[in-house]
């Protein structure tokens, strides 16, 4: 029997996780990230309210654009651990639901059941696990529903919030091809342009186009994108859900050459990003930090391990290592980590992580 599989994402989840918190601000936009100083603030917006979405604010734009966009947002710092600590209760009432969860972010899962026979079972189940995220968690979530992964990512995306998107087998191709190919997971920004130079603008003319011409411009990674663009998964290990990196970085409020707190502020972004590792079940093979100096110049560093590994102190003696090496006095605007070369082998302790008990 071919599973249906449900993807469930939450809806603005750090920023409805702080109006639940605080529900004067339902209704306001709230802007979750760095503080915006009056619009002289930097770093990063994490997540915004739909209100202050409806002002163009999106996830990873500068705060201070942020607050040109809408200077009366409620803007509010990242409180990561309350946000981890809700995701965990979340993939719990998750797994209630399935034969197999496999979480793919802090706030989002793909579902494998196999217990339904229908569609139409599969919609009832979905709208029971909105009411039960609804009642116990007072948070919304959409849910895209579909034959392959891709199918249902793609689907919990289109209608948010609160949305419900059901994609059987024989509607996949009707429902892909007049998308835009950046829908596609794994498909950024470059991909996008170079795609477009290509005349490849929506997945229908990517299905299209010769697989000869992807391969030669992207090598293993055009196959890849032409499965995806024919509704296609990699399974459960796909590239799809193992991100190609992860990282951190922070921008100081001050241009600083205090190398305590470059070293400390590296060790906490190394911890941080530790926790995403965890949350991801990835290993690492390469450790890469980032470093800007005051006037604008960035710096990358790496260090590629012999075997994969998932280890805290390692990452952050690797981490503190590369920055040692780099400290010459000069002033530092931001500093970032990352870790790529990532194998999900440890997708499977991650699983067991968040439902207690092996696979079933
Ligand atoms: P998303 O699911 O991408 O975004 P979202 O839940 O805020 O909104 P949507 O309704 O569109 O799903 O990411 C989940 C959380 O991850 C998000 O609340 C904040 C965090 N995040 C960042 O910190 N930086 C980012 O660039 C993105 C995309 C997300
Ligand atoms: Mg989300």
């Amino acid at each position: 029997m071919i599973p249906i599989i449900l993807h469930v994402d939450m809806d603005s989840f750090f920023a409805s996780i702080e109006v639940r918190k605080n529900p004067a601000l339902r209704g306001l936009p709230v802007v979750v990230g760095a503080d915006p100083k009056g619009g002289t603030g930097r770093g990063v917006v994490s997540t915004a309210s739909y209100e202050a979405r409806a002002f163009g604010i999106r996830s990873g734009m500068a705060i201070s654009r942020a607050y040109a966009l809408c200077p009366q947002a409620i803007f509010l710092p990242v409180d990561f651990s309350l946000y981890r600590e809700v995701s965990r209760r979340i993939m719990e009432i998750l797994i209630s639901f399935a034969d197999r969860l496999e979480p793919v972010s802090i706030d989002e899962a793909f579902l494998i059941v196999t217990r339904i026979p229908t569609y139409d079972d599969a919609i009832t189940l979905a709208r029971k696990i909105q009411k039960e995220i609804l009642e116990k968690e007072q948070l919304s979530c959409s849910i895209g529903i579909g034959p392959s992964r891709t199918v249902a990512k793609i689907a919990s995306d289109i209608q948010k919030p609160g949305g419900l998107t059901v994609v059987p087998p024989d509607q996949v191709e009707a429902f892909l091809l007049p998308l835009p190919v950046h829908m596609l997971p794994g498909i950024g920004k470059k991909t996008d342009r170079e795609l477009a130079i290509l005349g490849v603008r929506t997945i229908g003319e990517l299905a299209r186009i010769d697989i000869q011409i992807l391969r030669e411009r992207f090598g293993r990674w055009g196959l890849y994108m032409d499965q995806l663009a024919h509704g296609g998964d990699l399974g459960s290990h796909s590239v799809e859900e193992t991100p190609r990196s992860l990282s951190r970085e922070i921008t100081f409020d001050e241009d600083t050459r205090d190398s305590d707190l470059l070293e400390r502020t590296m060790d906490d972004l190394a911890k941080d990003l530790h926790e995403s590792v965890n949350q991801e079940g990835v290993r690492f093979r390469t450790v890469t930090i980032k470093v800007r100096d005051e006037d604008f110049t960035t710096v990358t560093r790496s260090r590629t391990l012999p075997h994969p590994s998932a280890d805290l102190d390692l990452l952050c003696r690797e981490a503190g290592c590369l920055l040692r090496e780099f400290l010459d006095g000069r002033k530092i605007r931001l500093l970032g980590v990352r870790v790529s070369h990532l194998t999900d082998s440890a997708v499977q302790e991650s699983i067991g992580r968040y439902i207690g008990s092996p696979e079933r």
